[in-house]
């Protein structure tokens, strides 16, 4: 049995923090996982270097789906973000190894490739409609066949998805929580004007999607969803706080438009509402976040019966360790849907040197064995870790709100 002899948690900035387990067997094969949790690395890494690594050694790196129940059963407290970013972090690096241990891309032990690539998506924002407008149609110049369209709020100082830099976004902006200020009665006329010139200035073959980030009740959600439909959105995202699973039945009566949901969430429980019901289209969980390959193929086999296709998130916070990994299951999965693609900065790529390409706005994981990803360790140790917070929201009479 390849018999792990080490395991060890490398924290990192280069550029933004990320946190990242490597699992080392006593052949000297070794796998990574991603554990970043947003403004909350730190808890992750503690997680994981007090009181999971001590488990680890001189298991059978095999044994995947034992050790993966070990983690979630033996810690009697279940869920929540951070004990299952630990677990993926485990459940993905030893999935690496079993890959490299068998000569083969990921994908082919998942049950091989269903498709050529996977379409991603792009983020196209800025401060004004016009902005957004030149930054979508610089992305469809790139090559991409699907696009996010997120655009400044008249009247509101800074608005959710715009960002400071083109093709990356970093919402975790300084070391304590900066604070935004937020009017849905300002926001809800602007996206329906956002997409009628998107697709006047970008036709209709390309796909528009655009993130609400749980800032609507769900008649506001239902009344934006209606107002998109005439230009045929390709999802609105988390439309509002999904806590209440129910409420997407009151969103989901009033409008055909697709609803995507599920980035914050951290288990089948939080999605098994919406996915059972059909109260969703797309279920947006991550590897990183939700319990890695392991618990991911059972959410997407729930979804799967229930015609929910897959998006993942793929933001900039999720480390190209979580991309990679994400890339392999898009390969193969049968109800694939989309993959979200905001590209990492250059520094971060050569920390994470990576089999995955990008061509006419599709990924690829490559051919390498495993998942393709690695962490250059000697590179990462001279970006130390910087604290940073995600914003809060208030209202413009100062009542606290969701991000
Ligand atoms: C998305 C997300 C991100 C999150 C970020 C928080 O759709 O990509 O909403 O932009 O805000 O991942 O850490
Ligand atoms: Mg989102």
């Amino acid at each position: 049995m390849p018999k792990i002899t080490d395991a060890k948690v490398i924290v990192t900035c280069p550029g933004r923090n990320f946190v990242t387990l490597k699992i080392t067997t006593e052949d000297g094969v070794h796998g990574v996982g991603d554990a970043t949790l947003n403004g909350r690395e730190l808890a992750v890494a503690s997680y994981l270097t007090d009181h999971v690594i001590p488990t680890l050694i001189g298991r059978d790196a095999h044994q995947i789906e034992d050790i993966w129940q070990f983690l979630y059963r033996g810690a009697y407290w279940r869920r929540g973000p951070v004990t299952m970013s630990a677990i993926a972090a485990v459940d993905v690096a030893l999935w690496d190894i079993k890959a490299k241990l068998a000569g083969l891309p990921l994908y082919q032990l998942l049950g091989g490739a269903s498709r050529s690539d996977v379409m991603v998506y792009g983020h196209a924002n800025g401060a004004t409609i016009e902005q957004t407008i030149d930054e979508a149609v610089a992305y469809k110049a790139m090559g991409y066949k699907a696009i996010r369209l997120q655009t400044g709020v008249p009247g509101l100082p800074s608005t959710y998805g715009v960002s400071k830099d083109k093709l990356f976004y970093e919402p975790a902006d300084a070391a304590l929580p900066t604070e935004n200020v937020w009017s849905t009665a300002k926001y809800l006329p602007t996206v329906p004007k956002l997409f009628e010139a998107a697709r006047k200035a970008l036709g209709d073959d390309v796909h528009l999607l655009h993130d609400a980030h749980h800032r609507l009740t769900p008649i506001e959600a239902a009344r934006l969803g209606k107002d998109l439909e005439p230009y045929r959105p390709f999802w609105l995202e988390d439309a509002t706080p999904a806590e209440n699973q129910a409420s997407f039945r009151l969103i989901r009566q009033h409008t055909t438009t697709p609803l995507a949901v599920g980035e914050v969430f951290n288990s089948i429980w939080d999605a098994k509402q919406l996915i059972d019901e059909q109260l969703i289209d797309y279920i947006r969980t991550t590897i990183v976040h939700a319990g890695g390959i392991s618990h991911l193929k059972r959410i997407a086999g729930l979804a799967e019966i229930n015609n929910v296709k897959t998006g993942f998130h793929g933001a900039t916070d999720l480390s190209p360790v979580c991309m990679g990994a994400a890339l392999h299951f898009d390969l193969w999965v049968p109800n694939f849907g989309i993959q979200e693609y905001m590209r990492h900065t250059a520094q971060t790529d050569v920390v994470f040197p990576h089999a995955y390409t990008f061509k006419d706005g599709a990924l690829h994981p490559g051919e390498a064995p495993g998942h393709g990803v690695d962490i250059d360790e000697a590179l990462a140790a001279k970006y130390p870790y910087r604290p940073a917070s995600l914003p809060v929201n208030r209202l413009e009479d100062g009542t606290l709100f969701n991000w």
